[in-house]
């Protein structure tokens, strides 16, 4: 099964091209993480994974139709290469939809650092097919988006929405039942403090780094049972607002996924010193009573979750914290 197959089978008509096509998606954070594929192709994960979206924090894209016979990619105002890594796989994800002899210019801001492990992709994938759905007239629901979204960038499927988001792993062939849905529930007091580290772009890719862990960790069977149990009991935190359960299994479920990632071979180890410190900082601060927890992705970077109640304790440990509170109603 390939990308065009999927294609076809989720826009069977020809396109309607409108004059522009405009998307906005938020970046999401997993707390249950999507660590592993059983399809490359296909993004297709080897197990669930739940997020939290970045409200205001993303990607706003447009997309027009070029008249040279090339594409225009420009991220944040700069036109890239080209050549360079982004603009190709842009573009590759361009010609699958691309109708005869016609081409793109894509111009998309996005509000986070780029490849650091705050989901730049994700967002930036996401942002791409609500503006390919609205320039080609597909007119496609949210669930067919997500799965043209995950073509792009797996994560990408889940910033399809604001607040709690639920990707199944599903376990057909073709994927389609492998698609992102929102959790009705909304957690107005919870609390992300986005805690840079470093910017600067990951030395392996996701890509690589999970395909690395699925063949050579002998602790791989183990994170696919913990994340199965994680998803579950991570949902029924969120409906219980136990903020402690919440914390504990997302701290230990991106512990586990880094585990699994430190014990393939070559080992990959996305910490800094400053990563371990911070982490140190955090359980120090929970030891003396404080409600606080931490997730990271592929990259040094720590995600801190609090309640807005502690927000003035975390702030003074963490002073340059962004604070984003996932609910506030977004203006995107
Ligand atoms: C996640 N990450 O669930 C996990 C946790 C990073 C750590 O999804 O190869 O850019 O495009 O499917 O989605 C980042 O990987 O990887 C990611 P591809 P993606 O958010």
């Amino acid at each position: 099964m390939n990308k065009i197959n999927i294609i076809q089978k989720l826009i069977p008509q020809k396109p309607l091209l409108q004059q522009a096509g405009f998307g906005f998606a938020p970046s999401n954070i997993a707390l249950c993480k999507y660590w592993g594929k059983r399809d490359l192709a296909l993004n297709l994960p080897y197990n669930s994974s739940l997020s939290i979206s970045l409200a205001d924090r993303g990607a706003s894209t447009k997309i027009i139709v070029n008249d040279a016979n090339h594409d225009v990619i420009i991220v944040n105002d700069e036109k890239l290469p080209l050549e360079s890594a982004f603009a190709k796989r842009v573009i590759c994800f361009l010609d699958l939809f691309r109708p005869p002899k016609l081409f793109f210019q894509m111009d998309t801001h996005i509000n986070l650092p780029i490849a650091a492990g705050l989901a730049s992709s994700a967002c930036g994938f996401a942002a791409l097919v609500i503006a390919l759905n609205q320039l080609l007239g597909w007119q496609l629901e949210d669930k067919s988006l997500s799965i043209l979204a995950r073509l792009g960038s797996g994560s990408a499927c889940r910033s399809l929405w604001h607040g709690f988001v639920e990707w199944f792993a599903g376990n057909a062939e073709d994927g389609m039942d492998s698609c992102a849905q929102p959790i009705q529930e909304k957690w107005d007091m919870l609390c992300i403090g986005l805690f840079i580290i470093s910017s600067k772009q990951k030395p392996i890719t996701s890509t690589i780094a999970m395909q690395q862990s699925v063949a050579n960790s002998k602790f791989y069977s183990s994170w696919l049972e913990k994340a199965a149990i994680d998803f579950h009991h991570l949902k029924n935190a969120i409906f219980s607002r136990d903020f402690d359960e919440f914390g504990r299994i997302a701290e230990s479920n991106a512990l586990a996924m880094h585990a699994v990632m430190q014990t393939s071979w070559p080992p990959i180890y996305y910490s800094l010193p400053q990563t371990i410190e911070a982490m140190h900082k955090v359980w120090a601060a929970r030891a003396a009573g404080l409600p606080i927890y931490f997730t990271q992705d592929a990259g040094p970077n720590l995600k801190l979750l609090f309640l807005k109640e502690n927000t003035a304790q975390v702030q003074e440990l963490f002073s340059q914290m962004q604070v984003i509170h996932p609910f506030d109603e977004v203006v995107a």
